[in-house]
């Protein structure tokens, strides 16, 4: 089922529930050369939320800024590849919502425990803001906060579940968002997290 959100933003709900358990597969092996680590933000706050990546860029965040980097800062290594089932749902989820042909080079993967949140904020350190954000949710629910393209703009509240995946781009690609602190619950696959996947075109 299909809902705008936006003019830009069409939330796809269920739409990876059918390919969850290759998707969390190919998270095991993200995870397996580049585990979750809580990243410090420019001000100097640990950031509630966990985070890796995978694919040719990684989002990175620490005291001198945020950046896309090719290689993990933990090891110094290239991050690991996109798995090819996360391509094929970023691919398809894009081609549903009116963009042919996305190939994102980039994958945040960021893991909600009980209490973990995201502020308003923009993503704005992509070099091509004419591509579109494909992000799935996995787990635990989570109430996505949907504001403006001032700070001030009073956000709407959407709850995203396991297996929504959601498509941004065009208008509303620089509108202000956030995650609601994650309320403790029990996911059958994912025990007490939500997992969320940012697929962007980042280079
Ligand atoms: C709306 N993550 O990592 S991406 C992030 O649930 C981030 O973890 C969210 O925001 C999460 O930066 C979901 C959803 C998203 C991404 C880009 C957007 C929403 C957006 C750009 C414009 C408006
Ligand atoms: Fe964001």
């Amino acid at each position: 089922m299909k809902q705008a959100l936006g003019p830009g933003a069409l939330l796809l709900r269920g739409f990876a529930a059918a390919a969850d358990a290759q998707v969390l597969a190919g998270l095991q092996e993200v995870l397996e050369q580049a585990p979750f680590r809580h990243m410090i933000t420019p001000g100097g706050y640990r950031m509630s939320v966990a985070l890796t990546n995978c694919g040719s860029l990684g989002w990175v965040t620490d005291r001198t800024g945020y950046r896309y980097d090719a290689a993990d800062p933990e090891t110094g290594k290239h991050w690991p590849a996109m798995p090819a089932a996360f391509l094929r749902l970023a691919r398809d989820a894009a081609a549903h919502a009116g963009f042919d042909a996305f190939v994102p080079d980039a994958c945040l993967v960021n893991q909600y425990l009980p209490g973990a949140r995201l502020t308003l904020h923009q993503d704005k350190n992509e070099r091509d803001f004419s591509a579109p954000i494909v992000s799935v949710s996995l787990g635990v629910p989570a109430v996505f906060l949907f504001g403006g393209l001032k700070r001030s703009d009073r956000p709407s509240r959407v709850p995203l579940e396991h297996g929504d995946v959601v498509v941004w781009g065009g208008p509303d690609r620089l509108r202000y968002h956030g995650v609601q602190p994650l309320k403790a619950a029990h996911h059958y696959l994912l025990g007490e997290q939500r997992i969320n996947l940012t697929f962007r075109k980042a280079g």
